[in-house]
């Protein structure tokens, strides 16, 4: 392998895109890019979870919208690996405000508003988030490990 390390990240399909039909188009665009996906369900997060995933926006006056749309509706939880995946799905997901997304990113071309941002991703400039959402998530045999057949060709 020639660039970064292998890690794993967790994202999230969330309630807007489910409800828009756009699960496949943004699993796609990261199974294309060479990501693995090593663990994927439909869930409905209650409002326990919720508040548990966006503690740090809780004195937020966001936060209240923020939980009920999260809430709203399924929600499609995934664990991507790859080299440096973290800051790599964050790259492709683009700008929180889908408004100031470049065109290109799953944000840019799926989104508009601040609110139905359609992606959430583990920080990569928070170390551990990703583990920890992880944890938050998935228990830990819901998680599979394989080779995909294309690995020699994605990595040097
Ligand atoms: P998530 O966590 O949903 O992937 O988004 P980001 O990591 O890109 O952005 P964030 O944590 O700063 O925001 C979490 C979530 O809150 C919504 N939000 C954010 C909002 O409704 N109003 C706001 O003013 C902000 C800053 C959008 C994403």
């Amino acid at each position: 392998m020639s660039s970064g390390e292998r890690e794993r990240t967790f994202v999230m399909v969330k309630p807007d895109a489910v409800q828009r039909g756009l699960i496949g188009e943004i699993v796609s665009r990261l199974e294309s890019r060479g990501l693995k996906l090593v663990g994927g369900k439909l869930i409905e997060i209650n409002r326990e979870l919720a508040e548990e995933h966006y503690a740090e926006h809780s004195d937020k006056g966001f936060f209240e919208d923020l939980v009920e749309f999260i809430t709203a509706g399924p929600a499609f939880a995934m664990v991507w690996e790859g080299a440096d995946v973290t800051r790599q799905v964050r790259e492709m997901m683009g700008a929180t405000d889908p408004a100031e997304a470049a065109p290109g990113t799953i944000r840019g071309d799926l989104a508009l508003d601040l609110g139905r941002n359609a992606i959430h991703g583990s920080d990569h400039e928070d170390p551990g988030s990703n583990e920890r959402e992880i944890d938050l998530f998935f228990d830990e045999g819901e998680l599979i490990e394989y080779e995909r057949i294309d690995e020699s060709w994605l990595y040097e």
